[in-house]
This record gives C-alpha cells, structure tokens and sequence, in this order.
C-alpha cells in the first residue's frame, strides 16, 4: 500500500520507494519552464531579535538557551560563533569554549509576533510561500512584475522592507529551484543576496559537499562516501544504475540533486492531508521490545500534533517503516479517530511478524479527510 508522507515533509514524498525498478527517464526532452524562488533566511534569528531588545548584547558573544547543564542552545551570535559555539550545541559544551558566553533565556513568544510581521512582508509579494520555520520561507515569485521581473532585485527589496519592520537582518538565495535557493541563501550570510542563475546551476552545485543536499543527513553522508562520493560533482560521475542499486528510488533523486535539477513545488500553507511523527535512528533497531518502545515515543509525539488540527477529521491511521537498506514501507487502516498504540504496533506486526529486519526510523501519522469528504459522511450519518 503506497502512502503519501506528511505535507509538512515535502522531500519524504520524493523519497518514497516505487515497486517499479527500471530507471527512470531523466526527463531532458521536456524541459520545464525556468522559474524563480526565492529562499528568505532570517541571519541568527533568535539572537539577533535578543540583540535588538538589549543592544549591550551586541558586542559580546552570547547565545539563546535555558542556563540548564544537560540544556542545548538554540542559536548563538556571530562574536559567539567565532568561539565554534553552534545551534543544538549542549550548553555545557558551549560553556568549556567559551566561559564569558552570555545565555539568555529563550522568548518565543516574541520570536512568533517576528515571524508573523515578516511573513507579512513577503505576502505583499506573493502568495505562493513556504514556511520551513519562523525564520525561514520558499516563495515562489515565476513570472512575477515587479522590478521588471527580477527576482534578484525583488529578493532585494523584501530584504530592505523586513529590516525596516524588524531592524533584523536577513539573508536570501534566489535560483530555478529549492535546493539551489536554499544553499544560496547561505552563500553570503549575514545580510546577503546571492543569485544562482539556470545557466550557474551546474558550476554552483558541482563542487558541493554532499551533505547539502535534501535529505542526505550524517549516516547517507557516511555511506557515500564509503562509496568514494563526496561532492555533487562525484555523485554526477557515479553510475545512475549502481547509485539506485544502492539507494532504491532515493539514488535517482541523489543523482537528479546532484546536477541541481530539483522539482519540488512551494507548498502553500494550509490544512495538511496528512500528520506525522517520525524518529530516525543512529543505530537500527533490532529486537521488538526496541520497536515498540521507540513507536511510542512517536505515539506520544503524533498525539500532541494532532492537538493542533482537531478541527479536521480523521479518515485513517499509518505507520512507516524504513528498514536498515532504506526501503520504506507503510500500513495504513481507515479510522474515525487516532487508534490506540496496540493497534499502530499491530500496523507494525502487519507489516513483519515476526519482526525480524533491522529498522532505521519508525514513524506514525493519521491522514484527514478532505473537506469534501467530511461533508458526505456528516451527510451519510445525518440518514
Ligand atoms: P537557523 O536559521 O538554522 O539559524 P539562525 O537563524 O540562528 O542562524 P543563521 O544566521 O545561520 O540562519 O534557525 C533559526 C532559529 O531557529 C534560530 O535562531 C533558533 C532556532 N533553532 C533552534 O531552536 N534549534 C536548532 O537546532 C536550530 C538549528 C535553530
Ligand atoms: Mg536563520
């Protein structure tokens, strides 16, 4: 049974595995139109709205987190950077490089009300936008008038306009596509633009370390470069047959990203078809008292997402699975409401039983009818 992965986990789609084991065709006949994203980062988000609140901040490395020893830093400032103090970084850890590091409690609250003033900006220019996180979006700006149409020079002008409503910085990459923008964005950071044009996408993403590419975390990382790949330069040399021997359908993607063609849509925000929780392991899991001890922290985390959404109606329930070759699986039950943990473990039974591969990541998600759907079985029920 196919599935379709959470929308919020765009990339996922893409990875999912086909039954259907031919290579697929590179598509260089049919040449989509160019367009233009835009990719909008805001330069070390939560220090810098810190920074503006109290300007004694500025000069001195400081970072945002809980003052706890076993606590991790959200961000730090560039001073604080320079010291190799790092996002998700224990704060413990943070502290041994660098003692007179300033911690300043997080304040969420205030980060929100920022996002919601800059996504205001980038709505004057479109509609078509991406949040990945309070600090980050994909706009979608093909085909758009202002400026001539150019979009470097609107990526300009959404800069100057969110400063002038935050006093923040931002950073931005603007290329055909979302894996170039976004690698962009990060080209000239803090406060800078960088344009990647359709015909720069193969110089740009050649010399690439692989580790940039969507969807390739540490343990891909480490497996590529078991196979001699480190840059997309190599993964471009690399036989598309031997890449997808490897990798299944994902190789096909790889080598796709490698050469910087990526055709991932901007999603616009708005009710998910789907939720998920999903958790990846550093070291696969093998026995089944492991299996369900993980499925029910996802259990747990699914659970609260779902507080969020329970406006919308719930048509079934799955799990996915990826086993320790990356193949990917999923089982799914039509279900008014989120099932009990004993029936998303037996979803996992259904797929294996006994278990007996090694797993990789285990994750569990509800699908919500849609709209139209929900309407017909109020209409059924109301009989
Ligand atoms: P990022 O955009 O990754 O980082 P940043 O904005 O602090 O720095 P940069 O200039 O390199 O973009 O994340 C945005 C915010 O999200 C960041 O300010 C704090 C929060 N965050 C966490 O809470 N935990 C994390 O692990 C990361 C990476 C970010
Ligand atoms: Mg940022």
């Amino acid at each position: 049974m196919s599935v379709e992965w959470s929308q919020a986990r765009p990339y996922a789609t893409l990875c999912m595995m086909s039954d259907d084991s031919s290579l697929p065709s590179t598509n260089s006949s049919s040449k989509p139109a160019t367009r233009k994203i835009i990719h909008i980062d805001m330069d070390c988000f939560y220090a810098a709205i810190e920074m503006r609140e109290k300007p004694e901040l500025k000069d001195i490395p400081m970072a945002v987190g809980y003052p706890y020893k076993r606590g991790v830093l959200t961000t730090a400032n560039y001073v604080a950077r320079k010291f190799g103090i790092r996002s998700a970084m224990p704060v413990a850890t943070a502290l041994k490089k660098c003692p007179d590091l300033r911690l300043v409690e997080p304040r969420f609250e205030l980060y929100k009300a920022e996002s919601k003033k800059i996504r205001k900006v980038l709505q004057r220019y479109t509609r078509l936008i991406e949040p990945l996180s309070l600090d980050e979006a994909y706009l979608d700006v093909t085909g758009h008038t202002y400026f001539e149409g150019s979009a470097s020079l609107l990526a300009r002008q959404i800069l100057k306009e969110i400063f002038e409503e935050t006093q923040l910085t931002a950073s931005a990459g603007v290329a055909p596509n979302k894996f170039i923008a976004k690698v962009a964005s990060d080209w000239n950071k803090p406060n800078g633009l960088k344009t990647v044009s359709d015909k720069e996408v193969l110089s740009f993403v050649s010399p690439l370390k692989i580790g940039k590419i969507p969807g390739v975390g540490p343990k891909t990382e480490a497996r590529l470069k078991l196979l001699g790949l480190e840059t997309c330069a190599d993964i471009q040399k690399f036989p598309l047959r031997d890449l997808m021997r490897e990798f299944g359908e994902w190789g096909f993607k790889l080598h796709e990203l490698s050469f910087g063609r990526d055709e991932r849509p901007v999603e616009i925000e708005g009710d998910p078809k789907s939720i998920s929780a999903e958790n990846t392991f550093e070291d696969d899991l093998v026995t089944e008292t492991a299996i369900r001890a993980e499925l029910y922290r996802v259990y747990e985390d699914l659970r609260n997402r779902l507080k969020k959404y329970s406006h919308l109606t719930i048509g079934s329930c799955f799990i996915k699975v990826k086993t320790f070759d990356f193949k990917t699986f999923t089982r799914e039950r039509s279900s008014q409401q989120m099932m009990s943990f004993e029936d998303y473990f037996s979803l996992v039974k259904l797929w294996q039983n006994p278990i007996e591969t090694p797993i990789r990541l285990i994750g569990a998600g509800v699908r919500f009818k849609s709209a139209d759907e929900s309407l017909q079985t109020s209409f059924l029920e109301s009989l």
